[in-house]
């Protein structure tokens, strides 16, 4: 395994940053996780906006322009001869020293693994997850941006320890005010009566990008869609639920905190969003190998 980290490529026992760095001392930097199929790598370009907009809110400079960045993610892919996979892109604030002053670390650390991807097991796609509440809530806007997809995750991955504890495969997280935001991995959807309902971003929903493709399936199939507040009530009473996520891709959700949701089952809207998902990783996407 080739690993980059600022321009250079090591092996995996080599691949190392220093104490130091920002990223580790205060979760100071943003990342993203890209997923490549059959040689094409899935709205790269989203993922590497996403990113640079995740930098600019938090004042950190990448040092690296777009294309850069994104011919040294194909040329991670490339030298570990992969077709399938994950790619984890880390920018960090950098080397630094105790204190918290971004000032004293004078170059962000790009950081590039490209690796298989473990997920759900397939049972999962066929019966669909349990979901619980979790008592931990999704930062606010005012805290730090929902939006900013940061090295700051310790909330989620609390809500996540709380949704293993609890023997879910997902943990629903709420916002302050106590409307649906997401769950701790993936965005949420729900179908009634033949609509597509989603929260929305300023209920600390992150823009995901596997969401805006759901979007963009549900327009060409003339699925009307919305993004209003929504509360645990319109999941409990919805006729199907799933997520999405770049790990997850669309999942089916059945249970809400023991209520069931639809008929227990993947919905009929769920599963065709889930065939033409799955056309789209397939055949679309920026060529790794040319
Ligand atoms: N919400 C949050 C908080 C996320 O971290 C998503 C939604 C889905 O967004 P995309 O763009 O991937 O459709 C994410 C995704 C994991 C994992 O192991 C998931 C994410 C990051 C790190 C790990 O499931 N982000």
């Amino acid at each position: 395994m080739k690993i980059y980290i600022d321009g250079k490529f090591y092996d995996k026992e080599n691949a190392k940053i220093s104490v130091f760095d920002h990223g580790l001392l205060y979760g100071d930097g943003v990342f993203e996780g890209i997923r490549f199929y059959n040689g094409r790598v899935f709205r790269l370009e989203e993922h590497i906006a996403r990113l640079f907009d995740s930098a600019k809110a938090i004042c950190l400079d990448i040092g690296l322009s777009a294309g850069e960045l994104t011919e040294a993610l194909l040329q991670t892919i490339r030298l570990n001869d992969l077709r399938d996979g994950y790619v984890r892109l880390v920018v960090t604030r950098g080397d630094g020293d105790l204190g918290l002053n971004p000032a004293n670390c004078p170059r962000a650390t790009v950081v590039i693994i490209a690796s298989k991807i473990t997920l759900y097991p397939a049972d999962k796609y066929e019966n669909g997850l349990h979901v619980i509440t979790c008592a931990t809530r999704r930062i606010p806007h005012g805290a730090l941006s929902p939006m900013v997809k940061s090295l700051n995750y310790l909330n989620n991955v609390l809500a996540k320890i709380e949704a293993q504890q609890a023997g879910a495969g997902e943990g629903l997280m709420l916002n302050e005010q106590g409307y649906v935001a997401e769950c701790t991995g993936d965005n949420i959807f729900t179908v009634k009566n033949g609509r597509l309902f989603t929260p929305p971003i300023s209920s600390g929903a992150l823009a995901g990008v596997t969401r805006s493709a759901v979007f963009e399936i549900a327009a060409e199939m003339g699925i009307p869609m919305s993004e209003p507040e929504m509360t645990r009530y319109d999941i409990f009473t919805a006729d199907e639920c799933f997520l999405t996520g770049t790990a997850a891709e669309v999942i089916p959700a059945v249970q809400l905190d023991s209520r069931t949701i639809g008929n227990g089952t993947p919905g009929p809207i769920t599963k065709r969003l889930i065939a033409r998902f799955h056309e789209l990783t397939a055949t679309t996407g920026t060529v790794i190998y040319q």
